[in-house]
C-alpha cells in the first residue's frame, strides 16, 4: 500500500548487558516531529484510531507490547502488528487507521508532524471514502 511502511529504528545493544537503547533521529522519518503522545492501559477489546487525517503524518512505535494496525487507502485494507520497539510504522496523511487487539501492557507511541487539530481528523469512514474520490 502506497507509502505507509515500516521503519527500523536504529538499536544499540549494550556490551556489559545492560539492555538496548532505541533513538529516533530525524534523518530516519520523512517528517519533523511536532507533537508527541502515547496510548496505555487499552483494554484488549478496545479499539483506538478510527480516522483518517488530511495532513498529519505519523509514525508509531510498539514501546511495549503489542498491537495490531489495520491501515486503510480508500481501496485496500491490511492488517500490519507492531511487536518489536526498534520497528516503527509510518502512515502517511490520507489513510484510515484502527489499532485493535493490545496486548496487556502495550504501549503506543506516536510521533507526528502537526499539533492538534480537530478539524484535521476524517472521523466518518463513508466521509473518508468521498475524501479519497475527490482527492
Ligand atoms: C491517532 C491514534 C493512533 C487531545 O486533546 N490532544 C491530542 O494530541 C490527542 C491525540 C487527542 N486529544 C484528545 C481528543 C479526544 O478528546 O484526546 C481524546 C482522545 O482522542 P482520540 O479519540 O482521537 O484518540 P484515538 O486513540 O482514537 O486517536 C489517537 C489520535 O487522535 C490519532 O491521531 O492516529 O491515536
Amino acid at each position: 500500500m502506497k507509502r505507509i511502511r515500516l521503519i527500523d529504528i536504529p538499536k544499540i545493544s549494550d556490551p556489559d548487558g545492560r539492555g538496548n537503547l532505541s533513538v529516533v533521529e530525524k534523518d530516519i522519518l520523512p517528517f519533523s516531529i511536532k507533537r508527541v503522545y502515547y496510548l496505555y492501559d487499552v483494554p484488549s477489546d478496545s479499539t483506538r484510531g478510527g480516522h483518517a487525517h488530511k495532513e498529519l503524518q505519523q509514525f508509531l512505535i510498539p514501546l511495549s507490547g503489542s498491537f495490531d494496525v489495520v491501515v486503510d487507502d480508500g481501496h485496500r485494507r491490511k492488517t500490519i502488528t507492531l511487536n518489536r520497539p526498534y520497528k516503527g510504522l509510518f502512515i502517511p496523511n490520507g489513510i484510515w487507521r484502527e489499532l485493535e487487539n493490545f496486548s496487556a501492557g502495550a504501549v503506543c507511541l506516536s510521533l507526528v508532524s502537526a499539533e492538534y487539530s480537530e478539524e484535521d481528523y476524517i472521523r466518518e469512514y463513508a466521509d473518508f471514502k468521498k475524501y479519497v474520490e475527490n482527492n
